[in-house]
């Protein structure tokens, strides 16, 4: 059955008392009561995507996530960190972490891919094009899917020729990621090319704008219903994983779609 990826960000702005103790504590507390409601993988991360978002330093970024992802880990929560930096990569997976989710597909950190082949973990290769502050002047496709899998898929071989086995890798459409609404409604109508190509997929639409944008402009907060639509569809067409904030309506949603396949 698909997974749920329940979403930690690490991120002080996250967390409304601010101070960095209580933002790692308030991030390991609700890692763990994602983990108690059915999220097989707590994703960890210390700097936002959003478009537009400016990036934080690598110092800030270790000093967000460390501590988050040894919490979780040393409580048995399978942990994935979310970052285009090599250096946390690797510092997270020592910290515990079993899943690099790199939004950027390598793109990033020149070493990044170098540095994940050298550990024993998997890593999330998603389709990404530009930084968050002008990713979406990037938004510019002759046939969304054909360009966005060809992309990923030059990503993947990048990611295998730097020694990353095969089936290590999980593929990821980046939905959101340089791509306007109508980008990713037709990239989740055509889910069945991304995973037949042989690696697990996981897709990440949770609260993103494209689905406000269906509902009359609803804030992020109120979008889990809508987030759990897609969810049940991802999990119609067997994908691998989704990653969500919030995980009880999308266990339920993938328990339904998965009694639903897509023949
Ligand atoms: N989206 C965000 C962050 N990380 N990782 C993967 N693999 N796929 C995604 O779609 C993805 C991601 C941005 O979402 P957030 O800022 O709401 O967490």
């Amino acid at each position: 059955m698909t997974l749920i990826m329940g979403v930690v960000n690490a991120t002080p702005d996250s967390f409304s008392d601010g101070g960095l103790l209580r933002c790692t504590d308030a991030a390991i507390s609700h890692g763990l009561r994602l983990a108690a409601q059915g999220a097989a993988i707590i994703d960890v991360g210390g700097e936002s995507t959003r478009p537009g978002a400016d990036r934080v330093s690598e110092e800030e970024e270790l000093r967000r996530v460390l501590p988050v992802v040894s919490g979780l880990a040393s409580e048995g929560v399978p942990v994935s960190i979310d970052t285009m930096r090599a250096a946390t990569a690797v510092a997270a997976v020592d910290a515990g972490a079993r899943i690099v989710n790199d939004v950027s597909g390598g793109l990033a950190d020149p070493d990044m891919l170098r540095c994940v082949a050298a550990m024993d973990v998997d890593y999330v290769v998603m389709h990404w094009r530009a930084q968050s502050s002008k990713m979406q002047a990037e938004a510019v496709y002759r046939d969304v899917v054909e360009d966005v899998l060809g992309e990923l898929l030059e990503r993947r071989d990048a990611a295998e020729a730097a020694g990353i086995h095969s089936a290590r890798i999980i593929l990821d459409p980046g939905i959101g990621f340089s791509k306007l609404g109508e980008h990713n409604w037709t990239l989740l109508r055509a889910l069945g090319r991304f995973n037949a190509l042989g690696h697990r997929v996981l897709v990440g639409v949770s609260r993103k704008k494209f689905l406000g944008d269906v509902l009359g402009g609803r804030p992020a907060i109120e979008r889990d219903a809508a987030t759990a639509a897609v969810s049940g569809w991802c999990a119609s067409h067997g994908i691998w994983g989704v990653r969500t904030h919030e995980v009880r309506t999308q266990c339920d949603a993938v328990a339904v779609g998965s009694r639903l396949p897509v023949l």
